[in-house]
């Protein structure tokens, strides 16, 4: 089984078909590696520290020969254009914007991993809902080539399908998974219930540096705090769409409210008419009050 390649100029009705279909779809080269350097260099004092001193600390799940940052929308403009990107916002649009008024950023993080990394124990990113799967997807993910991709340095591994296996499931020997081969300023786009992790390194001295920004349904708590990772002030100085997209906003009229809010920075967004197949209906019970 393999990843199937789009780019920019695909049709996307045939992209969000594939991403429903088998989970994941990568799109090549949606930015340039120009970007992906300046992502870099902004990302150097965390990225480049030693394993030991990883910003993140280590630990099983994340890998002892792995260097992670998050808090991405506050140490790197280039990260917020990412965020941003037109296209994943038409995928997210696509997947989750029937469940919300509107998505928003919920995870961001640099994972450098290093030489001599195993491989990631494959999981689903939306373990932390209790939503029966299968079901509506309520998190997507984006990981961005920092470097290219390949099988030997760690690229993503993924169990393309698995986003439609039940809850009982989960991988085993068996089940065959895909790489998420690509170059660097490529993406791949996965579900959040689809099973994936990283790759094993098995270069001597090769990192894979992948930049994970993930999407969640805009009446969800967001997996990383972007109100601490993103404090006021910095927030202020992003634009208004960036402001929007982590959080500075409030979903449909009543979640994300507070006394005194700035209408400058805090935004109502609408949509007239969303449907949730998620259990709960909380549009039913607002129709009551209209
Ligand atoms: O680094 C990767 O390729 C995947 C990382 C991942 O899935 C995670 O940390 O949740
Ligand atoms: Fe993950």
């Amino acid at each position: 089984m393999t990843l199937k390649h789009f780019t920019q100029n695909s049709d996307l009705k045939i992209v969000l078909a594939t991403l429903n279909a088998e989970g994941a779809v990568i799109i090549d080269n949606l930015t340039s590696p120009e970007n992906m350097d300046q992502i870099a260099t902004e990302l150097h004092p965390w990225l480049g520290k030693s394993v030991e001193q990883s910003p993140m600390k280590n630990d099983k799940f994340r890998g002892f020969q792995t260097l992670r940052t998050s808090g991405l929308i506050g140490k790197s403009k280039a990260c917020g254009k990412l965020a941003l990107d037109p296209t994943v916002a038409k995928l997210m649009d696509g997947i989750l914007g029937p469940q919300c008024a509107d998505y928003q950023l919920s995870w961001t993080q640099a994972i450098k991993i290093g030489p001599g990394e195993v491989a990631q124990l494959p999981h689903r990113d939306t373990y932390m809902y209790p939503f029966k799967r299968p079901g509506p997807e309520c998190f997507v993910n984006t990981i961005w080539a920092q470097s290219d991709f390949t099988k030997e340095n760690g690229a993503t591994r993924i169990y393309l399908g698995s986003h439609l296996w039940p809850d009982n499931r989960t991988p085993t020997e068996s089940d065959v998974y895909a790489y998420a081969e690509m170059t660097k300023g490529s993406v791949i786009v996965f579900m959040g219930s689809a099973y994936h992790g990283g790759g094993a390194n098995q270069t001597d001295d090769a990192y894979r540096i992948g930049v994970g920004l993930a999407y969640t349904l805009g009446w969800l708590r967001q997996e990383e705090n972007q109100y601490l990772a993103v404090p006021l002030e910095k927030a202020k100085t992003l634009s208004p769409e960036l402001q929007r997209l982590i959080g500075y906003r409030v979903h449909d009229r009543y979640i994300g409210w507070f006394e005194g809010m700035d209408e400058e920075l805090f935004r109502v967004v609408t949509r007239k008419k969303y449907q949730t197949g998620l259990q709960g209906n909380a549009s039913e019970g607002r129709e009551a009050y209209k």
